[in-house]
This record gives C-alpha cells, sequence and structure tokens, in this order.
C-alpha cells in the first residue's frame, strides 16, 4: 500500500496523540466541529437499515478538508482517538474518498461529526451490494445416464425424443434434468418422503433398499420402542379403511408406482431410476385397495408424517371441498417445517375457479403440481390454473415400479408429483438446514419456462431439478410485474351494483396505440361464484381469463397489443354486487 493513503498506523494512540497536539485548530477535528443540532437516530438508522461491513465508513473530504491534510496528520483530520479509527486508506482512483476504519459502535457519532465539519462531505456507511443478475443458464455438464434396464423408458427424466407408451414422440429436453442432477447428488437419506397413497410395495426390488427403515423402533416386539404413539412402525402406517395397523403394504399399484418415481434404486442394473437413487420412503397408507380413502385416514396420515418427521409429504389424491381438519393437518405440517405437495387434479378445470383440494388449500408449504406430456404440453386431463397451481411436471404416460417386482404405465397429475417431491428431496439433501420455504422458492423460480404453460400454471414452468440445484432461474420473455404502468381511463368499467339475471354484457377496454400488452386491475369481483363470470377476451377473440367469486385488487391475464374485451355473464338466480375495474395496464 502507497504510504500516502496512511496505512497502516503501526503506533496510532502515540503518534496520533502528538498530531492531535502539534495541529489542533478550531473545527479542524472531528469532535471539536460538532454543532448543538444532532442526528445521531438518523445515522443509526442508516447504520442498521441496510446490510454493510461494521467498522468500515466511506468519507468524502471537501477542499478544505483537502487542504488541512497537507498540514495535519490523516490520524489528527479523522479524530482517531475520539472515534476508535485504526485507518483510513485514499481509494486509488480518487484522494478525496477514503475507507475509514473505527470503533463501529462510533460510527453514527463519525458520521454525525463530520455532517458539521467543513472539513467533510458526508461519511457514509460501506454498504453490501449485491448483485442483481442471476444464472439464467446452467453451467453445462454430461449426463450421468444410470444402467438402470428401463431407463430409457423414462423420458420425464431424460427426453431424448423417444416415443412415449402410445407411440407419441418427444421433444427432447422435454424433461425435469434429472441426468445433468445427477452429477451433483443422488439423494440423501436423511430426507424422509411421506408417500401418502395407497401403500408401497416395501419388498419391491427397486425399492426396498430405499425405504426408511425406521431406527428407533424394534421390528416385530409388540412394543412402541420410539414412543411416538405407533407399535412396530418399521416403514410406515396403515389407516387405511379406519383401520391401524403397522403394514402399508400396497394393495393398489398406485402408491408403488408414486414411489418408484421418487426413489426407484439407481443405477443397480434393473427397473427405473427415481429422481432419488438413494431416499427414505414413508409409506403411509389410508388410500385402500380400490384407490379411494376418507377425510379422517388423510387427516390422520398427514399428522404421523409430521409426527415422525417426514421433511415433505406426496398427495398424489384429492377429493371433496375444503375442510378444515385438513386445513389444520396442513398448516400443522407447515409450523413443523414440512412440504405438502399435491396433485392438482385430473378433472380438466381451472382450478382458479373451482379449487381441486388438497392441492388448493391456502398454506405456504403446499405445492400444487400439473401435468405435462412429453412434448411439454399440458396434459389434457390436467387441472390448472395460473393463480392456484404452482409448477407442471410429466405426468403422462409415466413408467414406475408397481407390486410385485413389475412395472407399468401410467398417467395423472399423481405421476407429475412425485417428481415433484422427488426434486424437492433432491434438493433438501443437499442443504439440509434449509427451511422448506427455501427448498419450495427453488424449484419454483428454477423451473423452465414453458410458452404453451403460460395460462396454465403459475410462472409458466415445468420442473426442472438441475437448474433447482444450480440456483438456475430462467428468464421469461413474460413482462414482469415492475413493467406494468397505469393508464387512465376515460369512463368507468362496472356492472351494475347488484346485477341483473341473466346479464349479458360487454364493455371495450381502449389503451394506448403504442402498448404492447395491456391488462385490467379490478378494483372488486363479487360475482356468484362459479355461475356468473366476468371473462377477459384480447382483441383476437382468444378467452385470456375468465373470473368468478370474490378477489379485491385483481390484475386479469394480460393480451398483447393495446385492447381488450370484458364479457359479463350471469345467471338466472342469486345476484351479487358485481365488478368494477379500478385500472388498465399497459407495457410499452
Ligand atoms: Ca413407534
Ligand atoms: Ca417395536
Ligand atoms: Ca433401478
Ligand atoms: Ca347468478
Amino acid at each position: 500500500m502507497i504510504s500516502k493513503n496512511w496505512r497502516v498506523w503501526n503506533k496510532p494512540n502515540l503518534v496520533w496523540s502528538m498530531a492531535v497536539m502539534g495541529s489542533a485548530g478550531a473545527g479542524l477535528f472531528l469532535g471539536m466541529g460538532q454543532s448543538a443540532h444532532s442526528d445521531i437516530s438518523k445515522f443509526s438508522a442508516l447504520l442498521t437499515q441496510n446490510e454493510r461491513v461494521p467498522g468500515e465508513l466511506i468519507v468524502k473530504l471537501s477542499k478544505q478538508g483537502k487542504l488541512a491534510l497537507r498540514m495535519n496528520s490523516a490520524a489528527a483530520l479523522f479524530d482517531a482517538s475520539s472515534f476508535g479509527v485504526t485507518a483510513a486508506d485514499a481509494f486509488e482512483t480518487n484522494d478525496s474518498f477514503y475507507l475509514v476504519k473505527l470503533a463501529d459502535g462510533k460510527a453514527a457519532n463519525f458520521m454525525e461529526a463530520a455532517q458539521n465539519n467543513p472539513n467533510f462531505e458526508y461519511a457514509e456507511p460501506n454498504y453490501i451490494m449485491h448483485a442483481l443478475g442471476y444464472k439464467d443458464h446452467a453451467p453445462d455438464v454430461a449426463d450421468v445416464i444410470p444402467n438402470d434396464a428401463d431407463f430409457n423408458k423414462l423420458w420425464g427424466m431424460k427426453n431424448t425424443g423417444q416415443k412415449d407408451a402410445a407411440g407419441t414422440t418427444g421433444t427432447a429436453g422435454a424433461d425435469i434434468g434429472a441426468t445433468k442432477a445427477w452429477n451433483i447428488t443422488t439423494g440423501n437419506k436423511n430426507i424422509l418422503v411421506g408417500i401418502i397413497d395407497t401403500g408401497v410395495d416395501y419388498n419391491h426390488p427397486d425399492l426396498k433398499d430405499n425405504m426408511w427403515t425406521n431406527p428407533g423402533e424394534i421390528a416385530d416386539n409388540g412394543i412402541d420402542d420410539d414412543g411416538n404413539g405407533f407399535v412396530d412402525d418399521i416403514h410406515g402406517w396403515n389407516f387405511s379403511g379406519g383401520g391401524s395397523t403397522n403394514d402399508p403394504m400396497d394393495d393398489n399399484e398406485h402408491g408403488t408406482h408414486v414411489a418408484g418415481t421418487i426413489g426407484g434404486k439407481g443405477n443397480d442394473g434393473q427397473g427405473v431410476a427415481g429422481v432419488n437413487w438413494n431416499a427414505s420412503i414413508v409409506g403411509i397408507k389410508f388410500l385402500t385397495g380400490t384407490g379411494s380413502g376418507s377425510l379422517a385416514d388423510a387427516v390422520k396420515s398427514i399428522q404421523y408424517a409430521t409426527k415422525i418427521g417426514a421433511k415433505m409429504t406426496n398427495n398424489s389424491w384429492g377429493g371433496g371441498s375444503f375442510t378444515q381438519s385438513m386445513f389444520d393437518a396442513i398448516k400443522e405440517a407447515e409450523a413443523a417445517g414440512s412440504l405438502f405437495i399435491a396433485a392438482a387434479g385430473n378433472d380438466s378445470q381451472n382450478a382458479d375457479n373451482t379449487p381441486h383440494y388438497p392441492a388448493g388449500y391456502q398454506a405456504n408449504n403446499v405445492i400444487a403440481v400439473a401435468a405435462t406430456t412429453n412434448q411439454d404440453t399440458l396434459a389434457t386431463f390436467s387441472t390448472y390454473g395460473k393463480r392456484s397451481v404452482h409448477i407442471a411436471a410429466p405426468g403422462h404416460k409415466i413408467y414406475s415400479s408397481v407390486p410385485g417386482g413389475k412395472y407399468d404405465t401410467f398417467s395423472g397429475t399423481s405421476m407429475a408429483t412425485p417428481h415433484v417431491t422427488g426434486a424437492a428431496a433432491l434438493v433438501w439433501g443437499t442443504m439440509e438446514n434449509a427451511s422448506y420455504a427455501e427448498v419450495k422458492d427453488r424449484l419454483l423460480r428454477s423451473r423452465d419456462y414453458v410458452g404453451s404453460l403460460s395460462r396454465k400454471v403459475a410462472n409458466s414452468g415445468r420442473l426442472n431439478v438441475y437448474n433447482a440445484l444450480t440456483e438456475t432461474y430462467p428468464v421469461s420473455p413474460e413482462p414482469s410485474e415492475a413493467d406494468w404502468q397505469d393508464f387512465a381511463l376515460t369512463a368507468p368499467i362496472e356492472s351494475a351494483h347488484p346485477y341483473a339475471s341473466n346479464a349479458k354484457q360487454e364493455f371495450v377496454v381502449q389503451g394506448p396505440a403504442n402498448a404492447k400488452f395491456i391488462r385490467v386491475v379490478f378494483s372488486k369481483v363479487d360475482l356468484e361464484d362459479s355461475y356468473d363470470f366476468v371473462k377477459v377476451v384480447d382483441a383476437q377473440g382468444n378467452e385470456l381469463d375468465s373470473i368468478s367469486g370474490r378477489a379485491d385488487n385483481l390484475a386479469s391475464f394480460y393480451g398483447a397489443g393495446s385492447s381488450l374485451k370484458l364479457r359479463f355473464t350471469s345467471d338466472s338466480t342469486q345476484n351479487k354486487w358485481g365488478f368494477a375495474v379500478g385500472k388498465v395496464q399497459v407495457v410499452y
């Protein structure tokens, strides 16, 4: 370091006190220049409100201060003894600027003193900056292709364009990036994955090594050794049919199929490879051999998973409407830090308008999953919802394990969900102390953008576990929230309040001619849910959005161009308040 910078003061107290004594002059030194006016609280706030380097300030000298420095030491100018200053380095780029190191407890006092001293223009905290860009392209690594006999059937793991079981040629790359991910990790058995389903064939050759074996429980001694309330729970529990046994054997096929996608033993020369080659699968059975089960048994299953510390549950099932008991069980799982990953549903409906449970429960730990095909399109059966379905994953013609050491091809959001659960386990295994929210955020933000999903799932995304592991966040060609600008309405756009039966009205929304995209923000919507609708239609007549029920400050989906139409319809009964557009927004 150059000596001009007054770096390295070996004996600061001695040298500085001498310097102070030898050159004292009114107002020259910081400690002596203070006025009665105090801004300590303002400076303290600056120091606490942002991330910064403790014990460091950036100080700019005035012209007078630079002149003063010709005749005085830096120690004197910065009043080292009053503020515990240990170093002051001029910037190589501009010698009016100094990086001053001082006692952190004196930083606010220094800033205030500098404000009131003509030798200084200002003193500021040395804040920490973060890059605002992010990786949108993961590093290219080799594929890790396991030797499992049927691996080439797993298009969801690696889509080379191979045909699916129905003979449909796939789109190369329309997969979850598993073979790249396996360069980084193949799973961590510390992550317990509860499969709440029809049970799991824990003797299946591709699953037996990846079953959870309760470490606190001695098998078959009739004693609840770990005191969790369940006697001899070795691989999970069976609540199906209102019963309670320690045998979660699958008497259907569904749960075993789900298990193979999450944790089929990888690279063992046989069958399939799950997203996790190594896993700890807990079989929690509540669906009977016919594939159905009760709310009570479902709630018990969720509670059991929480009790044994499952990091997540896979819930490839659905039915019923909102229930407080299941909501409470999911919230308990959330409080315990567990993800609840649920199939969006197989009814081809828009869950934004018609919630499907349990995927539709509004809890932060829920991830609702839609299903894609091997061509990266939404499967025709899949429930969807831009506002209610979080992500899509392969769920059409999925090959996996079934009981008796066999394998078969299934379709459903039930098959998409375990791809996400498997990804959550794989990612969580690399950061065991992460919260469920961090894992969820990684999975959702790192999704591959798929244009065909743009009005179907949030962020228009299909799972990519390699992106999630590498914190790669592909950009979206869609406008971000920050891009939207308000455009003044010339006349109000709203229904009558309340509206009439059998209403059929159309409203034209005209934005500026140079708008690239346009949308409306409803200040209030209160329509008879699922019977009365306001639909948003673009200039070409394509339906963009269909809104019903109750909402405030709801932004519609957007259309290309400068105009939209709103089509309002009501049926013959139950007239509610209606809707009102608060503002029109455009992207230029
Ligand atoms: Ca037990
Ligand atoms: Ca026991
Ligand atoms: Ca295998
Ligand atoms: Ca109505």
